[in-house]
Protein backbone atom coordinates (compact mmCIF):
# COMPACT_ATOMS: atom_id res chain seq x y z
CA UNK A 1 0.00 0.00 0.00
CA UNK A 2 1.25 3.75 -0.29
CA UNK A 3 4.39 2.05 -2.04
CA UNK A 4 4.38 5.23 -4.79
CA UNK A 5 5.18 7.38 -1.44
CA UNK A 6 8.56 5.82 -0.85
CA UNK A 7 12.09 7.81 -1.56
CA UNK A 8 14.57 6.63 -4.07
CA UNK A 9 17.97 8.44 -3.92
CA UNK A 10 20.39 7.97 -6.79
CA UNK A 11 23.16 5.20 -6.64
CA UNK A 12 22.49 4.94 -3.00
CA UNK A 13 21.63 2.25 -0.47
CA UNK A 14 19.88 2.25 2.50
CA UNK A 15 22.47 0.61 5.47
CA UNK A 16 22.03 0.03 8.71
CA UNK A 17 24.56 0.43 11.72
CA UNK A 18 24.12 -1.77 14.79
CA UNK A 19 24.07 -0.18 18.79
CA UNK A 20 27.17 -1.81 20.64
CA UNK A 21 25.86 -0.51 23.95
CA UNK A 22 22.23 -1.71 22.77
CA UNK A 23 22.60 -4.62 19.77
CA UNK A 24 18.75 -3.97 18.82
CA UNK A 25 19.73 -0.61 17.59
CA UNK A 26 19.51 0.15 13.66
CA UNK A 27 21.03 3.06 12.71
CA UNK A 28 19.92 3.34 9.34
CA UNK A 29 22.08 5.85 6.87
CA UNK A 30 22.32 6.56 3.04
CA UNK A 31 25.70 4.21 1.28
CA UNK A 32 26.71 6.34 -1.82
CA UNK A 33 28.77 3.95 -4.22
CA UNK A 34 31.08 5.76 -6.65
CA UNK A 35 32.85 5.00 -9.51
CA UNK A 36 36.14 4.38 -9.62
CA UNK A 37 38.78 6.93 -10.95
CA UNK A 38 40.11 6.35 -14.09
CA UNK A 39 43.59 7.83 -15.11
CA UNK A 40 45.55 6.77 -18.67
CA UNK A 41 49.59 6.40 -18.77
CA UNK A 42 51.72 5.69 -22.07
CA UNK A 43 48.01 4.78 -22.90
CA UNK A 44 47.65 2.35 -20.28
CA UNK A 45 44.70 2.30 -18.08
CA UNK A 46 44.67 2.25 -14.28
CA UNK A 47 41.68 2.12 -12.00
CA UNK A 48 41.50 3.60 -8.50
CA UNK A 49 38.87 2.84 -6.32
CA UNK A 50 36.81 5.26 -4.52
CA UNK A 51 35.47 4.70 -0.73
CA UNK A 52 31.79 5.22 -0.91
CA UNK A 53 30.51 7.68 1.53
CA UNK A 54 27.64 7.99 4.13
CA UNK A 55 25.19 10.63 4.13
CA UNK A 56 22.89 11.61 7.49
CA UNK A 57 19.26 10.21 6.11
CA UNK A 58 16.69 11.79 7.49
CA UNK A 59 13.76 10.26 5.19
CA UNK A 60 13.30 7.05 7.75
CA UNK A 61 11.67 3.99 6.26
CA UNK A 62 10.78 5.97 3.40
CA UNK A 63 13.94 5.40 1.72
CA UNK A 64 13.85 1.77 2.63
CA UNK A 65 12.67 -0.20 -0.36
CA UNK A 66 12.02 -3.24 1.83
CA UNK A 67 9.62 -1.34 4.40
CA UNK A 68 6.15 -2.12 3.94
CA UNK A 69 4.56 1.76 4.05
CA UNK A 70 0.77 1.93 5.18
CA UNK A 71 -0.04 5.36 6.02
CA UNK A 72 -3.50 4.36 7.87
CA UNK A 73 -1.35 1.70 10.01
CA UNK A 74 1.57 4.29 10.61
CA UNK A 75 5.26 3.33 10.64
CA UNK A 76 6.38 1.02 12.45
CA UNK A 77 7.00 2.18 16.17
CA UNK A 78 10.86 2.10 16.51
CA UNK A 79 10.98 3.02 19.85
CA UNK A 80 8.53 1.60 21.33
CA UNK A 81 10.11 -1.72 22.98
CA UNK A 82 13.79 0.38 23.17
CA UNK A 83 13.09 0.42 27.27
CA UNK A 84 10.41 -1.22 29.30
CA UNK A 85 9.24 1.44 31.27
CA UNK A 86 10.09 4.86 30.55
CA UNK A 87 11.29 6.74 34.27
CA UNK A 88 11.74 9.88 32.89
CA UNK A 89 12.83 12.51 30.44
CA UNK A 90 17.03 12.25 28.43
CA UNK A 91 17.84 14.79 30.83
CA UNK A 92 16.62 13.07 33.95
CA UNK A 93 18.65 9.80 32.94
CA UNK A 94 21.68 11.61 31.49
CA UNK A 95 22.02 13.57 34.96
CA UNK A 96 21.64 10.00 36.66
CA UNK A 97 24.35 8.93 34.29
CA UNK A 98 22.23 6.39 32.04
CA UNK A 99 23.37 6.15 28.65
CA UNK A 100 19.73 5.79 26.84
CA UNK A 101 19.08 3.87 23.52
CA UNK A 102 18.54 7.47 22.34
CA UNK A 103 21.98 8.36 23.40
CA UNK A 104 23.92 5.52 22.01
CA UNK A 105 21.45 6.24 18.35
CA UNK A 106 22.20 10.16 17.98
CA UNK A 107 25.63 9.26 18.74
CA UNK A 108 25.81 6.26 15.68
CA UNK A 109 23.77 8.18 13.35
CA UNK A 110 26.30 11.67 14.00
CA UNK A 111 29.47 9.75 13.36
CA UNK A 112 28.07 8.18 9.66
CA UNK A 113 31.50 8.40 7.79
CA UNK A 114 33.69 8.15 11.17
CA UNK A 115 31.95 5.17 11.93
CA UNK A 116 31.55 3.40 9.41
CA UNK A 117 35.04 3.75 8.55
CA UNK A 118 36.17 2.73 12.41
CA UNK A 119 37.81 6.03 12.75
CA UNK A 120 37.18 7.45 16.14
CA UNK A 121 35.71 10.69 17.12
CA UNK A 122 34.77 12.67 20.43
CA UNK A 123 31.01 12.39 19.78
CA UNK A 124 30.41 8.70 21.66
CA UNK A 125 27.95 7.79 23.43
CA UNK A 126 28.96 8.61 26.90
CA UNK A 127 29.63 12.59 25.28
CA UNK A 128 26.55 12.58 24.36
CA UNK A 129 24.66 11.65 27.68
CA UNK A 130 27.15 14.11 29.22
CA UNK A 131 26.13 17.19 26.59
CA UNK A 132 22.15 16.52 27.26
CA UNK A 133 23.05 16.23 31.40
CA UNK A 134 24.51 19.76 30.89
CA UNK A 135 21.63 21.05 29.16
CA UNK A 136 23.70 22.09 25.88
CA UNK A 137 21.80 19.36 23.98
CA UNK A 138 18.27 18.07 23.55
CA UNK A 139 16.92 14.94 22.51
CA UNK A 140 13.24 15.92 21.62
CA UNK A 141 11.55 12.28 21.91
CA UNK A 142 8.26 11.83 22.99
CA UNK A 143 7.50 8.64 24.72
CA UNK A 144 4.36 8.59 22.66
CA UNK A 145 6.24 9.33 19.57
CA UNK A 146 7.79 5.91 19.07
CA UNK A 147 7.86 6.16 15.00
CA UNK A 148 10.67 9.05 15.41
CA UNK A 149 14.16 8.20 14.87
CA UNK A 150 16.05 9.96 17.52
CA UNK A 151 18.48 13.13 16.58
CA UNK A 152 20.01 15.45 18.65
CA UNK A 153 20.15 19.69 18.93
CA UNK A 154 23.19 20.85 20.65
CA UNK A 155 26.21 23.00 19.35
CA UNK A 156 28.69 20.41 19.74
CA UNK A 157 26.76 18.42 17.07
CA UNK A 158 26.11 18.80 13.72
CA UNK A 159 23.53 22.26 12.62
CA UNK A 160 19.77 21.04 12.29
CA UNK A 161 17.40 22.42 10.28
CA UNK A 162 13.91 22.47 10.98
CA UNK A 163 11.19 22.82 8.11
CA UNK A 164 7.18 24.29 8.91
CA UNK A 165 4.32 23.04 7.24
CA UNK A 166 0.27 23.39 7.58
CA UNK A 167 -1.71 25.67 6.48
CA UNK A 168 -4.21 28.55 7.35
CA UNK A 169 -7.82 28.25 7.77
CA UNK A 170 -8.38 26.09 3.99
CA UNK A 171 -7.81 22.28 5.08
CA UNK A 172 -6.53 19.94 2.69
CA UNK A 173 -6.95 16.38 2.75
CA UNK A 174 -4.64 14.50 5.05
CA UNK A 175 -2.67 12.24 2.71
CA UNK A 176 -1.35 15.55 1.20
CA UNK A 177 -0.47 16.81 4.22
CA UNK A 178 1.88 13.48 4.94
CA UNK A 179 3.04 13.82 1.60
CA UNK A 180 4.33 16.74 2.70
CA UNK A 181 6.08 15.89 5.68
CA UNK A 182 7.80 13.05 4.01
CA UNK A 183 8.70 15.62 0.83
CA UNK A 184 10.87 17.41 3.74
CA UNK A 185 12.09 14.78 4.66
CA UNK A 186 12.95 13.52 1.31
CA UNK A 187 15.18 17.19 1.29
CA UNK A 188 17.10 16.67 4.61
CA UNK A 189 14.67 18.47 7.36
CA UNK A 190 15.93 17.14 10.95
CA UNK A 191 12.18 18.22 12.53
CA UNK A 192 9.03 19.12 11.53
CA UNK A 193 6.29 21.78 12.93
CA UNK A 194 2.86 21.36 12.37
CA UNK A 195 1.84 24.78 12.67
CA UNK A 196 -2.06 24.22 11.11
CA UNK A 197 -4.71 26.18 12.47
CA UNK A 198 -7.25 25.18 10.10
CA UNK A 199 -10.38 22.98 10.99
CA UNK A 200 -9.71 18.90 11.49
CA UNK A 201 -6.06 20.29 13.40
CA UNK A 202 -6.45 17.01 15.44
CA UNK A 203 -6.80 14.50 13.05
CA UNK A 204 -4.14 16.12 10.79
CA UNK A 205 -1.47 16.21 13.57
CA UNK A 206 -2.82 12.73 14.10
CA UNK A 207 -2.16 11.20 10.62
CA UNK A 208 1.57 13.45 10.56
CA UNK A 209 2.51 12.05 13.74
CA UNK A 210 1.63 8.66 13.07
CA UNK A 211 3.80 8.41 9.38
CA UNK A 212 6.87 11.21 10.89
CA UNK A 213 10.33 9.92 11.15
CA UNK A 214 11.39 12.95 12.34
CA UNK A 215 10.39 14.76 15.64
CA UNK A 216 7.24 16.79 15.44
CA UNK A 217 6.52 20.37 16.89
CA UNK A 218 3.72 22.58 17.29
CA UNK A 219 2.84 25.86 18.75
CA UNK A 220 -0.25 24.52 21.27
CA UNK A 221 -1.40 28.44 21.71
CA UNK A 222 -2.44 28.48 17.95
CA UNK A 223 -4.96 25.55 18.99
CA UNK A 224 -5.85 26.85 21.67
CA UNK A 225 -6.73 30.57 20.03
CA UNK A 226 -9.20 27.91 17.38
CA UNK A 227 -10.70 26.66 20.60
CA UNK A 228 -11.87 29.78 21.64
CA UNK A 229 -13.31 30.78 18.48
CA UNK A 230 -10.15 33.16 18.04
CA UNK A 231 -11.19 35.52 21.14
CA UNK A 232 -7.82 36.97 22.46
CA UNK A 233 -9.84 37.64 25.96
CA UNK A 234 -11.57 34.53 26.22
CA UNK A 235 -8.04 32.32 25.98
CA UNK A 236 -7.10 30.83 29.81
CA UNK A 237 -5.06 28.19 31.53
CA UNK A 238 -7.43 25.55 31.37
CA UNK A 239 -7.95 25.88 27.80
CA UNK A 240 -4.03 25.77 27.24
CA UNK A 241 -3.34 23.39 29.51
CA UNK A 242 -6.11 20.97 28.00
CA UNK A 243 -4.70 21.71 24.62
CA UNK A 244 -0.77 20.43 25.75
CA UNK A 245 -1.61 17.87 27.44
CA UNK A 246 -4.33 16.46 24.47
CA UNK A 247 -1.03 16.82 22.38
CA UNK A 248 1.36 15.34 24.17
CA UNK A 249 -0.77 12.31 24.66
CA UNK A 250 -0.81 12.41 20.70
CA UNK A 251 3.08 12.20 20.52
CA UNK A 252 4.17 16.03 19.78
CA UNK A 253 7.83 16.17 20.55
CA UNK A 254 8.41 19.53 21.30
CA UNK A 255 6.26 23.01 21.79
CA UNK A 256 7.13 26.14 21.02
CA UNK A 257 5.62 28.50 24.02
CA UNK A 258 6.13 32.15 24.47
CA UNK A 259 5.98 32.07 27.83
CA UNK A 260 9.16 34.71 27.99
CA UNK A 261 6.78 37.72 27.52
CA UNK A 262 6.26 39.70 30.29
CA UNK A 263 3.76 42.73 31.05
CA UNK A 264 6.31 44.82 31.99
CA UNK A 265 8.27 44.75 28.64
CA UNK A 266 4.91 44.61 26.09
CA UNK A 267 5.61 48.55 25.95
CA UNK A 268 8.71 47.67 24.41
CA UNK A 269 7.77 46.67 21.34
CA UNK A 270 5.83 49.42 20.54
CA UNK A 271 8.16 52.00 19.42
CA UNK A 272 9.61 49.71 16.82
CA UNK A 273 9.76 50.09 13.15
CA UNK A 274 7.86 46.64 12.58
CA UNK A 275 6.43 46.14 16.33
CA UNK A 276 5.84 42.46 17.05
CA UNK A 277 6.09 40.22 14.72
CA UNK A 278 5.52 36.62 15.89
CA UNK A 279 1.93 35.20 15.72
CA UNK A 280 1.85 33.66 18.87
CA UNK A 281 3.86 36.58 20.58
CA UNK A 282 1.43 38.89 19.66
CA UNK A 283 -1.75 37.46 20.86
CA UNK A 284 -0.18 36.95 24.52
CA UNK A 285 1.09 40.20 24.78
CA UNK A 286 -2.13 41.05 23.92
CA UNK A 287 -3.85 38.82 26.23
CA UNK A 288 -1.59 40.69 28.87
CA UNK A 289 -2.27 43.86 27.44
CA UNK A 290 -6.04 43.53 27.41
CA UNK A 291 -6.22 42.03 31.15
CA UNK A 292 -3.50 43.78 32.67
CA UNK A 293 -2.08 40.54 34.05
CA UNK A 294 1.30 38.33 33.18
CA UNK A 295 0.04 35.83 30.84
CA UNK A 296 -0.76 32.41 32.30
CA UNK A 297 2.39 30.66 30.05
CA UNK A 298 4.23 32.44 32.55
CA UNK A 299 2.58 32.36 36.14
CA UNK A 300 2.05 28.60 35.29
CA UNK A 301 5.44 27.93 33.74
CA UNK A 302 6.08 24.73 36.56
CA UNK A 303 2.72 23.25 35.76
CA UNK A 304 3.85 23.17 32.39
CA UNK A 305 7.00 21.40 32.45
CA UNK A 306 5.49 18.85 34.91
CA UNK A 307 3.19 18.22 31.99
CA UNK A 308 6.36 17.88 29.66
CA UNK A 309 8.21 15.67 31.84
CA UNK A 310 5.77 13.07 32.03
CA UNK A 311 5.99 12.43 28.57
CA UNK A 312 9.29 13.82 27.62
CA UNK A 313 8.19 16.54 25.50
CA UNK A 314 10.97 19.77 25.29
CA UNK A 315 9.82 22.94 25.61
CA UNK A 316 11.13 25.46 23.11
CA UNK A 317 11.21 28.75 24.62
CA UNK A 318 9.47 31.39 21.96
CA UNK A 319 10.77 34.33 21.22
CA UNK A 320 7.99 36.43 21.37
CA UNK A 321 9.61 39.57 20.76
CA UNK A 322 11.73 39.33 18.13
CA UNK A 323 12.70 41.83 15.68
CA UNK A 324 10.91 42.02 12.40
CA UNK A 325 13.24 43.97 10.57
CA UNK A 326 16.79 44.13 10.86
CA UNK A 327 16.17 47.45 12.00
CA UNK A 328 14.36 46.71 14.93
CA UNK A 329 17.77 43.84 15.80
CA UNK A 330 18.91 43.64 18.82
CA UNK A 331 16.71 45.85 20.67
CA UNK A 332 16.05 46.00 24.34
CA UNK A 333 12.68 44.14 23.94
CA UNK A 334 14.55 41.08 22.30
CA UNK A 335 17.08 41.21 25.05
CA UNK A 336 14.62 41.58 27.88
CA UNK A 337 12.03 38.70 26.43
CA UNK A 338 15.90 36.22 26.14
CA UNK A 339 16.58 37.47 30.14
CA UNK A 340 13.01 36.06 30.86
CA UNK A 341 14.24 32.88 29.12
CA UNK A 342 17.42 32.13 30.71
CA UNK A 343 14.97 32.19 34.40
CA UNK A 344 12.97 29.65 32.77
CA UNK A 345 15.42 27.64 31.53
CA UNK A 346 16.84 27.24 35.06
CA UNK A 347 13.02 26.45 36.21
CA UNK A 348 12.68 23.61 32.84
CA UNK A 349 15.98 22.12 34.31
CA UNK A 350 14.72 22.01 38.11
CA UNK A 351 12.25 19.78 36.57
CA UNK A 352 14.35 17.93 34.09
CA UNK A 353 12.66 18.83 31.38
CA UNK A 354 14.36 19.34 28.03
CA UNK A 355 14.52 23.06 26.73
CA UNK A 356 15.69 25.20 24.10
CA UNK A 357 15.27 28.86 23.04
CA UNK A 358 14.13 30.56 19.88
CA UNK A 359 15.85 33.27 18.30
CA UNK A 360 15.55 35.47 15.20
CA UNK A 361 14.39 36.52 13.02
CA UNK A 362 15.89 39.41 11.05
CA UNK A 363 19.74 40.44 12.27
CA UNK A 364 22.48 43.01 10.01
CA UNK A 365 25.44 40.54 10.03
CA UNK A 366 27.05 43.01 12.02
CA UNK A 367 24.86 42.13 15.19
CA UNK A 368 24.63 38.46 14.61
CA UNK A 369 27.32 36.89 16.46
CA UNK A 370 26.10 39.64 19.80
CA UNK A 371 22.92 36.91 19.94
CA UNK A 372 24.66 33.54 20.16
CA UNK A 373 26.98 35.00 22.78
CA UNK A 374 24.15 37.01 24.54
CA UNK A 375 22.23 33.61 24.67
CA UNK A 376 25.09 31.28 25.27
CA UNK A 377 25.49 33.77 28.71
CA UNK A 378 21.67 34.56 30.19
CA UNK A 379 20.48 30.64 29.32
CA UNK A 380 23.09 29.21 30.63
CA UNK A 381 24.09 27.43 27.26
CA UNK A 382 20.83 25.58 26.23
CA UNK A 383 20.57 25.22 22.48
CA UNK A 384 20.16 27.81 20.21
CA UNK A 385 17.09 27.72 17.34
CA UNK A 386 17.10 30.55 15.15
CA UNK A 387 14.96 31.52 12.58
CA UNK A 388 17.41 32.82 9.66
CA UNK A 389 18.15 35.20 10.55
CA UNK A 390 17.35 37.34 7.78
CA UNK A 391 20.03 40.16 6.93
CA UNK A 392 18.60 42.21 4.84
CA UNK A 393 15.22 43.02 4.15
CA UNK A 394 14.77 44.41 0.28
CA UNK A 395 14.56 40.87 -1.32
CA UNK A 396 10.91 39.80 -1.06
CA UNK A 397 10.72 36.62 -3.16
CA UNK A 398 14.10 35.60 -2.00
CA UNK A 399 14.35 35.17 1.39
CA UNK A 400 15.46 31.81 1.43
CA UNK A 401 18.81 33.60 0.26
CA UNK A 402 18.95 36.78 2.65
CA UNK A 403 18.23 33.91 5.46
CA UNK A 404 20.32 31.63 4.31
CA UNK A 405 23.23 33.75 4.23
CA UNK A 406 22.26 34.44 8.55
CA UNK A 407 21.69 30.93 9.11
CA UNK A 408 25.35 30.15 8.19
CA UNK A 409 26.92 32.59 10.22
CA UNK A 410 24.84 32.06 13.40
CA UNK A 411 24.98 28.23 12.67
CA UNK A 412 28.91 29.09 12.82
CA UNK A 413 29.04 31.09 15.99
CA UNK A 414 27.14 28.32 17.71
CA UNK A 415 23.44 28.24 16.75
CA UNK A 416 22.60 24.35 17.07
CA UNK A 417 19.39 24.04 15.07
CA UNK A 418 18.15 26.96 12.28
CA UNK A 419 14.46 26.97 11.22
CA UNK A 420 13.66 27.58 7.57
CA UNK A 421 12.73 30.10 5.63
CA UNK A 422 11.21 29.74 2.44
CA UNK A 423 11.21 32.38 -0.81
CA UNK A 424 7.69 32.33 -0.15
CA UNK A 425 8.54 33.94 3.49
CA UNK A 426 6.36 37.21 3.85
CA UNK A 427 4.12 36.74 0.62
CA UNK A 428 2.03 33.57 0.53
CA UNK A 429 2.36 29.63 1.58
CA UNK A 430 4.90 28.12 0.41
CA UNK A 431 3.95 25.14 -2.11
CA UNK A 432 6.02 22.23 -2.39
CA UNK A 433 8.95 23.71 -5.18
CA UNK A 434 9.62 26.43 -2.28
CA UNK A 435 9.78 23.95 0.48
CA UNK A 436 12.38 22.04 -1.18
CA UNK A 437 14.25 25.30 -2.71
CA UNK A 438 14.06 26.67 1.08
CA UNK A 439 15.36 22.89 2.76
CA UNK A 440 18.12 23.14 0.38
CA UNK A 441 19.33 26.56 1.21
CA UNK A 442 19.04 25.67 4.72
CA UNK A 443 21.19 22.52 4.38
CA UNK A 444 23.92 24.81 2.49
CA UNK A 445 24.37 27.24 5.64
CA UNK A 446 24.15 24.05 7.77
CA UNK A 447 26.69 22.04 6.36
CA UNK A 448 29.22 25.45 5.82
CA UNK A 449 28.56 25.75 9.55
CA UNK A 450 29.36 22.31 10.41
CA UNK A 451 32.46 22.47 7.99
CA UNK A 452 33.38 25.76 9.98
CA UNK A 453 33.09 24.63 13.43
CA UNK A 454 35.10 21.40 12.85
CA UNK A 455 32.47 18.68 12.59
CA UNK A 456 34.66 15.32 12.69
CA UNK A 457 33.47 14.17 9.49
CA UNK A 458 31.94 16.69 8.01
CA UNK A 459 33.98 17.59 4.65
CA UNK A 460 33.82 13.96 3.57
CA UNK A 461 31.49 14.32 1.42
CA UNK A 462 33.08 17.74 -0.11
CA UNK A 463 35.90 16.14 -0.79
CA UNK A 464 34.31 12.91 -2.57
CA UNK A 465 32.20 15.26 -4.61
CA UNK A 466 35.12 17.70 -5.45
CA UNK A 467 37.31 14.54 -6.87
CA UNK A 468 34.39 13.36 -8.91
CA UNK A 469 34.09 16.79 -10.48
CA UNK A 470 38.16 16.84 -10.94
CA UNK A 471 37.52 13.35 -12.86
CA UNK A 472 34.75 13.79 -14.87
CA UNK A 473 32.78 11.37 -13.09
CA UNK A 474 29.37 13.24 -13.74
CA UNK A 475 27.01 10.87 -12.23
CA UNK A 476 28.68 11.12 -8.67
CA UNK A 477 28.71 14.41 -8.80
CA UNK A 478 24.98 14.30 -9.09
CA UNK A 479 24.89 11.42 -6.11
CA UNK A 480 26.30 13.55 -4.20
CA UNK A 481 24.98 16.82 -4.55
CA UNK A 482 22.40 17.79 -2.47
CA UNK A 483 19.78 18.08 -4.72
CA UNK A 484 20.84 15.30 -7.25
CA UNK A 485 17.61 15.52 -9.29
CA UNK A 486 18.40 19.30 -10.38
CA UNK A 487 22.23 19.35 -10.85
CA UNK A 488 21.88 16.31 -13.31
CA UNK A 489 18.90 17.83 -15.34
CA UNK A 490 21.09 21.05 -15.33
CA UNK A 491 23.72 19.20 -16.91
CA UNK A 492 22.06 16.71 -19.32
CA UNK A 493 19.64 19.75 -20.80
CA UNK A 494 22.94 21.95 -21.81
CA UNK A 495 24.81 18.49 -22.80
CA UNK A 496 22.83 15.91 -24.26
CA UNK A 497 25.96 13.79 -25.42
CA UNK A 498 27.47 13.67 -21.94
CA UNK A 499 31.08 14.68 -23.36
CA UNK A 500 34.37 15.02 -20.66
CA UNK A 501 33.30 18.90 -20.32
CA UNK A 502 30.32 21.39 -19.45
CA UNK A 503 29.09 23.64 -21.59
CA UNK A 504 30.16 26.44 -19.17
CA UNK A 505 33.30 26.50 -20.84
CA UNK A 506 33.47 24.09 -23.65
CA UNK A 507 36.24 21.12 -24.08
CA UNK A 508 38.98 23.35 -25.09
CA UNK A 509 38.26 26.24 -22.03
CA UNK A 510 38.10 23.40 -19.56
CA UNK A 511 40.69 24.30 -16.85
CA UNK A 512 40.38 20.89 -15.15
CA UNK A 513 41.04 19.11 -18.58
CA UNK A 514 44.04 21.06 -19.11
CA UNK A 515 45.08 20.97 -15.85
CA UNK A 516 44.73 16.55 -16.02
CA UNK A 517 47.25 16.97 -19.47
CA UNK A 518 49.43 19.16 -17.51
CA UNK A 519 49.74 16.46 -14.56
CA UNK A 520 49.77 13.78 -17.23
CA UNK A 521 52.70 15.15 -18.77
CA UNK A 522 54.90 15.51 -15.62
C1 LIG B 1 12.07 29.63 15.33
C2 LIG B 1 12.86 30.54 15.94
N1 LIG B 1 12.15 31.60 16.21
C3 LIG B 1 10.88 31.37 15.79
N2 LIG B 1 10.84 30.15 15.25
C4 LIG B 1 9.66 29.48 14.67
O1 LIG B 1 8.58 30.37 14.42
C5 LIG B 1 9.06 28.50 15.63
O2 LIG B 1 9.78 27.32 15.68
C6 LIG B 1 7.69 28.27 15.05
O3 LIG B 1 7.79 27.40 13.94
C7 LIG B 1 7.33 29.66 14.59
C8 LIG B 1 6.50 30.32 15.62
O4 LIG B 1 6.00 31.44 15.06
P1 LIG B 1 5.37 32.63 15.92
O5 LIG B 1 4.12 32.15 16.56
O6 LIG B 1 6.38 33.07 16.93
O7 LIG B 1 5.12 33.63 14.84
FE1 LIG C 1 10.00 38.38 8.78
Amino acid sequence: MNQNIKIHYPHSEKIYLQGKRYPFLRVGMRRVSLMPTVTVTDGKETRHDNAPVFIYDTSGPYSDPDADIDLERGLPRLRETWMPERKGTQRYYARHGIVTPEMEYVAIRENMNNEALGISSYITPEFVREEVAAGRAVIPCNHRHPEAEPMIIGDRFLVKINTNIGNSALSSNLEEEVEKAVWSCKWGGDTLMDLSTGSHIHETREHILRNCPVPVGTVPLYQAFEKVNEKIADLSWDVYRDTLIEQCEQGVDYFTIHCGIRLKNVHYALDRLTGMVSRGGSIISSWCSMHQQESFLYTHFDDICDICRRYDVAISLGDGLRPGSIHDANDRAQFAELDTMGELVQRAWDKDVQVFIEGPGHVPLQKIRENVEREQEKCHHAPFYTLGPLVTDIAPGYDHITSAIGAALIGWAGTSMLCYVTPKEHLALPDLQDVRDGIIAYKIAAHAADIAKGHPGAMVRDNALSKARYDFRWLDQFSLSLDPERSQAIYQAANPQQGRYCTMCGPNFCAARISHTLCEEK
